[in-house]
């Protein structure tokens, strides 16, 4: 169907006028696109006289379709209105902009298969980048290559870590892993959730890694990238146990931050610090999940399922010797020297980490001493995963691993599935009253601290739904989500540095801000709006969904961090892996 000329006319020169402009486009939408047969929304932010839409087809002029906005939704999250546009009825593979009479249209998207794939690929990528000790190879790392920053071959035992065959001063070394975040430091807890996630995409999808390539440097090995981005992060974790009693130390970190200078440029004393209850059950968690999967690997990887299971065992002893020894950071520096001020991530309570520690470890073993510790955390409340909340990691893993499952457990992973179906559907209640109609913003707690990752883990928790009981409308919140992530959000933000045409351009990622290249290092997540605004930076919006601040000050809503994009990864991978067994695209 062609459209009146007028009308061409006046989109080419609005779009024409709007490149030129850097402010948000009032059209909020998925900046990379939509499966054919998925559901496709863009939403209308601000008062708009037209009542009209339409998908026209580039290049070229063509109005492929014309739609009826919505009435005018008030947000719950800020005082922005909001209008819905539909298009789901457009199916025809191809590029196109959406378009509003006396709006700048939308920013270019596509429609097809495999359209969500730069965005799983560039988020594991991402990893990549945050490699600690080992240079980043222009033929892998492109423009953001750099060299080795952090060795860590020479790591102090503070005097908070001490112990009677490591007594403080004592030299060992923790080399490689992944920074946390936009600093330098390396820390256990944050590492557990993110190789959680990871490995836990890994297991759903295995056949779909096979073949995923984000060109690193293992990519010609007979290893899944996935996995090998992974175990570069498992080795350095291996090296935080304390081989004599199996405790796993909190962080490997400098004093205090390092500037936002390049890695190695500063080569300050790193230390690890005091033993935890909550680091050293992730880490056993991580150990009996990995030791689960590399156990088909014996000759990729000869003897690593082994290592990995005896070091969780080790760890749950020490647990079990230690059941609730919290990182209290601020009672540590009254104590000892020198005073720690990077990241305390610091956990308090203690249930969830056994829980998920238990759940892993029985599911690798079948060993009832787990199982019972299991029985007494398995009816706990579910809550989405986060640093402080790892529950639901052992809850999935459980539902995962369940064939076989003993007999006393049997009832309670049954009602499991129905809990997380009735969490689902809560997730789901409130979307048609969204204003931007996704999951993500049912509440005002939503937006903290790294909010994204709540976006990010509520669409795992559906695609869980979804592997429970294979209704698609668990999925269409999954991707409602992944819409926010790519751009239909209050900010109008593609949050994913690299992708999209308005994203992420100054996180608060000292490679990013250091390495004098004007574009910032690609496929990370920035944590997104936070009313809370802990870096005191300025903010143009301050309300809840709006709350965010594309400036490398803005540590509270602009770092980047491996937590964050863990879930980025296990979304975008499970949609690209569903996408055809969902009927959203024809192979
Ligand atoms: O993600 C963490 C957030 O939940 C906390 O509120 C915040 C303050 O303690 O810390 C965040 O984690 C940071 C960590 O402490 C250090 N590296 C950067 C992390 C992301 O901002």
């Amino acid at each position: 169907m062609k459209y009146t000329l007028a009308f061409i006319v006046f989109c080419l020169f609005a779009y024409n006028g709007y490149t030129q402009l850097q402010e948000t486009n009032p059209i909020r939408i998925n900046q990379l696109g939509f499966y054919s047969y998925a559901p496709k929304t863009a939403i209308v932010v601000g008062n708009t006289t037209a009542d009209h839409f339409y998908v026209i087809g580039l290049p070229g002029t063509d109005t492929i379709y014309r739609g009826l906005l919505t009435a005018a939704i008030a947000s719950a999250n800020s005082s922005l209105t909001t209008r819905v546009a539909n298009f789901s009825t457009v199916t025809q593979p191809g590029n196109y902009v959406l378009a509003v009479p006396g709006l700048a249209p939308s920013y270019a998207f596509r429609i097809g298969r495999q359209v969500q794939y730069p965005v799983a690929v560039a988020a594991l990528k991402g990893f990549y980048y945050q490699r600690a000790s080992m240079p980043l190879e222009a033929q892998y790392a492109g423009q953001w290559a750099r060299p080795a920053g952090h060795p860590d071959n020479i790591v102090f035992v503070h005097p908070s870590a001490a112990s009677g065959k490591r007594p403080a001063g004592t030299v060992i070394s923790t080399p490689g892993g992944w920074y946390d975040a936009g600093d330098y430091n390396k820390y256990i807890v944050n590492a557990g959730i993110s190789m959680g996630t990871l490995l836990s995409a890994y297991e759903d999808f295995p056949g779909y890694f096979d073949t995923l390539k984000t060109n690193i440097p293992e990519s010609n090995d007979k290893i899944p990238d996935l996995l090998n981005e992974a175990l570069y992060n498992l080795r350095w974790m291996l090296s935080m146990q304390d081989p004599y009693d199996g405790g796993v130390y909190n962080k490997c970190t400098n004093a205090s931050f390092d500037g936002m200078v390049m890695p190695g440029v500063t080569k300050l004393p790193r230390y690890v610090v005091q033993k935890g209850t909550a680091a050293t059950l992730d880490f056993a968690a991580v150990m009996a999940q990995c030791s689960r999967i590399t156990s088909r690997m014996g000759k990729q990887l000869p003897g690593l399922a082994d290592s990995c299971l005896r070091a969780a065992k080790k760890a749950w002893q020490w647990a079990l010797k230690n059941p609730a020894l919290a990182y209290d950071q601020t009672a540590m520096n009254k104590q000892f020297e020198p005073v720690i001020t990077t990241g305390a991530y610091g956990d308090r309570s203690f249930t969830d980490e056994w829980c998920w520690a238990a759940a892993e470890l029985y599911s690798t073993t079948k060993n009832k001493e787990y199982a019972s510790v299991l029985a007494e955390r398995i009816n706990d409340t579910l809550a989405l995963p986060s640093w402080g909340n790892v529950r639901m990691l052992g809850f999935y893993t459980l539902l995962r691993n369940q064939a076989g499952v003993d007999k006393s457990l049997q009832p309670a992973v049954q009602m499991l599935q129905q809990r997380l179906l009735l969490f689902a559907d809560s997730l789901l209640a409130p979307v048609a009253q969204n204003a931007f109609q996704t999951v993500m913003g049912r509440s005002r707690r939503d937006f903290n601290w790294g909010s994204n990752a709540n976006a990010a883990n509520q669409g795992i928790a559906l695609v869980n739904a979804y592997f429970i009981s294979k209704n698609e409308k668990y999925l269409q919140g999954a991707l409602s989500n992944l819409d926010y992530l790519l751009g239909r959000n209050a900010t109008g933000y593609c949050f994913i540095t690299g992708i999209g045409s308005r994203s992420t351009l100054h996180p608060h990622h000292r490679p990013s801000v250091a390495d004098g290249i004007a574009a910032p290092v690609p496929g990370l997540l920035a944590g997104g709006p936070n009313p809370g605004r802990q870096d005191k930076c300025p903010y143009e919006f301050t309300e809840p969904e709006t709350a965010y601040a594309d400036s490398d000050c803005s540590y509270a809503s602009n770092e980047i961090a491996i937590n964050w994009n863990a879930p980025l990864v296990c979304l975008a991978t499970a949609l690209e892996a569903l996408q055809y067994a969902a009927g959203y695209s024809k192979p």
